[in-house]
């Protein structure tokens, strides 16, 4: 049985469920424990703080964990990164009140910044010789300027909106974040590592799939090179025969992100009846 320390609740909590799921690992519905075992998967997660998460990998507690990079970072415990699993992205950035004029790093040199992320930004500031004084806060760091208590703040940015609203601008961005899954430094048990490579397995086909589109349509023979020529597709399209032998059946896989615009071109190149289906799964 694999155990994956994951966080019991918060902002990756709903994601990493989801992920499970649809790498077909099963919960029982209701959380009662902090220790449950799936339905149908040697794996059992152990529900935790994110901040304890690389503490648990690191000392075994747990044998791997779902977890932001901010924190895998901040606490530097010994684990190391697993897979990206690519959801949860943020940045750690400085930020400083908006109507203060900014001349680049030095500008923090003496300051105070308020964070609850005082490693990470201990290295950033030694790596460009800054001297300030490091406050640390846990929770609403974005209000510290407002009140006095520090002249910048070190914190998790997303939309931005929340600088914004704090009357703050983002000024040094540190690191990227995402949710990654961490393992400990040492050797898994055989069994353990074989369920551990098929999560990986799964998680990878799942993420193969996102964003991805399957399109299906119905082609003239006659312009299947002007439609060929506009699908990208992962490997050439599908071509298979329709009833009227003037026309045939064309599959292939898209980005979602290009949808509207390949649509169109496949319209114009006399596709039709374009069918758009949603894809669980990539397998390699
Ligand atoms: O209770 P527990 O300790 O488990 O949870 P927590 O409160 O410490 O963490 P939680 O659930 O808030 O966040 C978990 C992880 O989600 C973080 O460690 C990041 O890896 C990731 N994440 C992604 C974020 C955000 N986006 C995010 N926007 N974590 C926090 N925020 C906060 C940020 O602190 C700031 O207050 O959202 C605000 C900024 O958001 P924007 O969109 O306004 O810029
Ligand atoms: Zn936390």
């Amino acid at each position: 049985m694999l155990r994956i320390a994951v966080q019991s609740k918060g902002r990756l909590y709903d994601e990493t469920m989801e992920l499970l799921a649809q790498a077909g690992i099963k919960f029982p519905a209701v959380k009662r424990t902090l220790l449950v075992p799936s339905r149908n998967f040697p794996v059992e997660v152990l529900y935790l703080r994110d901040d304890d998460i690389p503490d648990s990998v690191a000392t075994g507690t747990a044998d791997v964990g779902i977890v932001g990079m901010n924190e895998v970072l901040e606490k530097c415990q010994q684990v190391q990164v697993l897979h990206q699993l690519g959801f949860s992205r943020c940045r750690l950035s400085l930020a400083i009140p908006r109507d203060v004029a900014y001349n680049g790093v030095q500008w923090f040199e003496g300051k105070k910044i308020a964070t609850s992320y005082p490693r990470i930004l201990k290295g950033f500031l030694d790596k460009n010789g800054i001297k300030a004084d490091i406050h640390v806060i846990n929770g609403s760091v974005e209000i510290a300027p407002s009140i006095g208590l520090a002249d910048g703040i070190f914190d998790i940015v997303s939309s931005g909106g929340t600088l914004v609203s704090n009357n703050l601008a983002e000024v040094e961005k540190v690191i990227d974040s995402q949710a990654v899954l961490i393992g400990g430094l040492g050797k898994l048990a055989t069994e353990k590592q074989e369920v551990l490579d098929e999560l990986i397995f799964r998680f990878k086909a799942v993420k193969a799939a996102d964003g991805k589109k399957y399109l299906l349509m119905n082609v003239p023979r006659a312009r299947l090179d002007e439609v060929v020529a506009i699908l990208p597709g992962i490997k050439s399209p599908t071509i298979l025969p329709l009833a009227d032998e003037n026309w045939c059946s064309v599959h292939s896989v898209i980005e979602e992100a290009n949808f509207w615009d390949i649509v169109t071109r496949l319209k114009e190149a006399g596709a039709e009846g374009i069918l758009v289906l949603d894809i669980m799964k990539m397998v390699p």
